[in-house]
């Protein structure tokens, strides 16, 4: 910080310039800008209006195949975050289309994937050999390091939104890839076996865990609406979150993923949540209903009208609330569970 006296600054930056060779900075020269009050956020509150972008995204199918393209996606770039190809600080998301008779080849890489379902059907992925069809509204987990390809059994374009956890696993340098020699993963275990082995309350006698990921790859929509469908009329409504649930690994109770918390939530009809703010960022995809949501409080203020199949991004520290103005159901994935895992998450109601 400059000071009054300008001797004292220049014997100052004398100083700096001097240790610069040896590799060495003054701390005190950036110490406030590091240690600030609370968190700041270079990801911007943004929402993607989805009606807006979807011809482009059919487009993209003009542009390539999903076979040259290798997964064809429009990234969701943050616009605080220019040029660095993420949604939020910590995440990175985009929508894919896959056309009938595509295939997305098989490959695996560190960071994991989840997918929300936009729209289409008929499409799949495939886990380790295990296919998941696509519903819309469904929420499919591929794991650290399993194999999976794409594919397209129906008509009409599939379209997904992916969340992965790339920056985290990029910064801390373990960011690996592997390409299956073949176009497809062969074929394992009948479709959708996680989850009739895993996902009913039941799991194999004698059941291990062997790996940090949830057994089950699909959590279908029609399962967790009907869920939320029955639970609304006999819940207490959070201020904050509505009524909102956690996606979980079934064998723990932990979350679904190790490095991204997912959750659903469901706001009735003019409901408005409290103002929140929360140090995990996300992503937000708006599965039914509309409303606005708001970001921040007077002059730095900023709302968006919401739709289904809308995406916006939540930056970390960031207040916002939501309005609904029909009942509306929220997917969101953030990096909570890391946080809390390091025991630095914090919220402000
Ligand atoms: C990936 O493997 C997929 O498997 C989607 O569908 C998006 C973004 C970055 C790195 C790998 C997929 C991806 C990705």
């Amino acid at each position: 910080m400059a000071s009054a006296d300008p001797t004292h600054d220049s014997i100052q930056a004398a100083f700096t310039k001097r240790i610069e060779a040896d590799r060495l900075v003054p701390l005190w020269n950036f110490f406030s800008n590091w240690f600030t009050f609370d968190p700041q956020a270079e990801a911007e509150p943004y929402l993607w209006h989805y009606d807006g972008l979807r011809d482009s995204v059919l487009e993209s199918a003009n542009v390539i195949s999903a076979r040259e393209a290798e997964r064809r996606v429009l990234v969701l770039e943050n616009p605080g975050l220019i040029g660095k190809h993420l949604v939020t600080d910590s995440l990175y998301a985009g929508l894919q289309l896959i056309t009938p008779g595509e295939v997305a080849p098989a490959h695996r890489h560190t960071p994991v994937a989840l997918r929300f379902i936009i729209e289409g059907s008929g499409g799949y992925t495939s886990v380790a050999g295990e296919r998941t069809y696509m519903e819309p509204g469904d929420f499919i987990v591929t794991p650290s390091w399993a194999w999976h390809d794409h594919g397209h059994e129906g008509e009409g374009p599939v379209v997904w939104l992916d969340v992965l956890d790339v920056p985290l696993i990029r910064f801390l340098g373990a960011n690996f890839t592997e390409h299956y020699p073949e176009e497809r993963y062969p074929e394992g275990p009948p479709a959708n076996d996680s989850l009739h082995r895993y996902g009913s309350n039941l799991r194999p006698v004698g059941y291990r865990r062997d790996t940090l990921a949830s057994p089950i790859f699909s959590y279908p929509y029609a399962r967790t609406r009907e869920s939320l469908e029955k639970l609304k009329n006999h819940s207490d409504w959070d201020p904050c979150y509505g009524l909102k649930m956690e996606y979980i690994d079934p064998t723990t109770g932990g979350p679904a993923i190790p490095t991204i918390s997912t959750f659903i939530q469901l706001l009735p009809k003019g409901f408005s949540t409290a103002p929140y703010r929360s140090t995990d960022g996300g992503v937000y995809c708006v599965a039914e209903g509309a409303g606005t949501v708001r970001f921040g409080d007077g002059e730095n203020a900023t709302e968006f009208r919401f739709g289904p199949r809308d995406i916006f991004a939540v930056p970390y520290w960031q207040s916002f609330s939501i309005e609904a103005d029909e009942e509306t159901v929220i997917f969101s994935a953030t990096d909570k569970i890391v946080q809390t895992k390091l025991g630095v998450w914090r919220e402000q109601r």
